[in-house]
């Protein structure tokens, strides 16, 4: 193949957010525009790690991904890079990707030194819906705020990309290496099993065989909806193959370039037929639902957790598993070497980290800030409220590992009774930790697509009326008696103890005295307007105060946040579009 210089000028927004660039579909295929992120990623990237490098590129199959991958394969082939390594159909979950990269090793002995990750996670996917892409660097995590910064500054000022615009496309749906001859000499591109390596990372971690022996039990049943995203490739060969599940125990696992149309989001809004499943929704299940249900987003590093009948709040699921997780997972048998949550999370985690006395840290959204604790040895399990949970096997949140990780509890907490006693179930582990720790009531209420103006001035209200903490009391006194003191409010900002980088401007905090707290900030993650996230946590320590419905338990703090941000005068929104 040749090179082709081709000319080109930036185009506005390439900005990454939280987790990569994220667009609608038709921003994505207009002419240059992925061209100029790619390009603008590869000079962002110490020349080592391009040239003569290997890279993954895959990712939850959404609209527009064949294309793209092909486009990245030509543009990598043209940059010098060695080889590209693509999952078959160019499938690959974002936790996979970061396994692949960390893990496997090519038939010639090569390593991956970083990928591209292409997907727009839980939005929706389809030729009006969204696309995305993202960096991983070599340790299989999301590109650090230093690297996505220089991406964006490359998209101000780039002048030209390179293509190999005669190299023919791969077909990506075969196993198999392809060779091509370059100016610079050899250039491969690897199609491999999506699902091999990850299969045998989580094999090396869990117990597969006592989570067996629970599937196998009549007492026990299970329920996985994969909201046909990515996560269906990795049920079946998990779920059924290896943990002997029945096929009919899996929802919506053949992944679709558009979800099926839907919204690949695991929440109690968006999983609607699981919820209905599991007797949560408003219509009642047919028959007595499955002891146990899960769900993914579109690329599978999310997860929600269900019981029968109840629901799992993502803050409390890290928290269970990390009070459970040297027991209950070979994996950290020696002990977890700490634990780390994003701000927004409820402070559960922190309940167990001081009762287990584990190094503890708060970190701000989004999972890059993790990697750098799990790279210097300070972390194990960490979590966020927005149903990402993980640990330190891979750089990225991991949506299966949640529910092995869960499914590792179940069976070890059952070990005894599975001839025939009582199973002890998902709700009753949530509640001996509620007695044991505390409560933690949580919510949080999204506002999407508002006017991002809007937005913007909500923000800078409430950071303005932070700064006088009397003023805030007069405030709050005036909405609810029955609340309790601010005691303090800032704008999260968090010194990374590993490299000493700072990240300002996290979200504005207010903090109760008696624990509760209201954290509201900006979404990094949409593609359209702005989305408002409201962030509400009540703790409740007393045994007999536990057992309430949590709006019910939270409407006080509720109707403070609505009414201290005076929501609906800026927005224009009497509710939330999702509450979760
Ligand atoms: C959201 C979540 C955040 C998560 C991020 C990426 O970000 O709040 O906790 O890490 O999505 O998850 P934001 O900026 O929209 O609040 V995923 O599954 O979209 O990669
Ligand atoms: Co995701």
């Amino acid at each position: 193949f040749k090179v082709s210089r081709v000319e080109s000028a930036p185009i506005d927004g390439q900005k990454p957010g939280t987790s990569g660039l994220r667009k609608k579909v038709k921003v994505f295929t207009q002419p240059h525009y992925l061209h100029n992120f790619v390009q603008s990623t590869f000079n962002a990237l110490s020349a080592d790690k391009v040239r003569g490098a290997t890279l993954v590129v895959s990712g939850d199959g959404r609209y527009y991904s064949k294309d793209a991958i092909q486009i990245i394969i030509k543009m990598a082939a043209a940059n010098g890079v060695r080889r590209v390594w693509v999952g078959q159909n160019g499938l690959l979950s974002t936790p996979a990707v970061s396994a692949v990269i960390r893990e496997r090793v090519g038939a010639d002995g090569s390593k991956a030194s970083g990928g591209f990750i292409l997907t727009a996670s839980h939005n929706p996917g389809g030729p009006n819906e969204d696309f995305g892409i993202k960096y991983n660097m070599e340790n299989g995590g999301p590109a650090p705020e230093g690297i996505t910064d220089k991406i964006y500054e490359n998209t101000k000022t780039i002048k030209e990309y390179l293509i190999a615009e005669d190299l023919p496309d791969v077909d990506i749906s075969v196993v198999g290496v392809t060779k091509f001859e370059g100016p610079e000499g050899q250039f491969d591109v690897d199609v491999f099993d999506s699902a091999s390596d990850y299969v045998k990372l989580m094999k090396s971690i869990f117990d597969f065989q006592s989570i067996q022996k629970l599937v196998a039990s009549p007492q026990f049943s299970f329920c996985y909806d994969a909201l046909h995203g990515v996560a269906g490739a990795y049920a079946k060969r998990i779920f059924v193959e290896e943990l002997g599940a029945q096929e009919s125990s899996l929802l919506n696992c053949v992944p679709k370039e558009d979800f099926g149309g839907g919204h690949p989001d695991p929440n109690l809004t968006y999983a609607k037929e699981l919820v209905a499943r599991m007797g949560l929704g408003k219509s009642q299940a047919e028959h007595e639902p499955p002891e146990f249900g899960a769900a993914a987003d579109g690329d599978a590093d999310r997860n929600m957790v269900l019981g029968k009948r109840f629901f799992v709040t993502p803050s409390d699921s890290v928290a269970i598993i990390a009070a459970n997780a040297v027991q209950s997972i070979p994996y950290f048998s020696s002990g977890l070497k700490g634990v780390a949550r994003s701000m927004p999370t409820s402070a559960a985690l922190d309940v167990v980290a001081k009762n287990l006395n584990l190094k503890f840290f708060e970190v701000p959204t989004g999972w890059k800030f993790f990697g750098n604790l799990m790279d210097a040895g300070m972390c194990s399990v960490c979590g966020e409220e927005s149903f990402g949970t993980g640990s330190d096997h891979i750089r990225e949140k991991d949506g299966i590992w949640a529910v092995l990780a869960w499914l590792s509890i179940l069976a070890y907490k059952n070990k005894e009774n599975l001839g025939g006693g009582k199973l002890v179930t998902v709700e009753d582990i949530v509640r001996q930790h509620w007695a044991t720790y505390g409560r933690h009531y949580y919510t949080r209420y999204d506002y999407e697509n508002v006017d991002a103006g809007a937005a913007k001035d909500l923000m800078a209200n409430l950071v303005k009326l932070q700064s006088s903490l009397s003023e805030v009391n007069n405030i709050v006194k005036g909405i609810r008696s029955d609340v309790s003191n601010v005691a303090n409010a800032d704008e999260f900002e968090y010194k990374d103890p590993v490299d000493g980088s700072v990240s300002k401007h996290q979200g504005v905090r207010y903090l109760f005295e008696d624990g509760s707290r209201l954290v509201f900030r900006l979404s990094g993650t949409g593609s359209e307007g702005a989305t408002i996230r409201l962030y509400i946590e009540q703790y409740e320590k007393d045994s007999s105060k536990i057992g309430r419905d949590s709006q019910d338990a939270l409407a006080p703090l509720v109707e403070v946040a609505l009414k201290l941000s005076k929501m609906q005068e800026f927005t224009g929104r009497s509710a939330p579009t999702v509450i979760t």
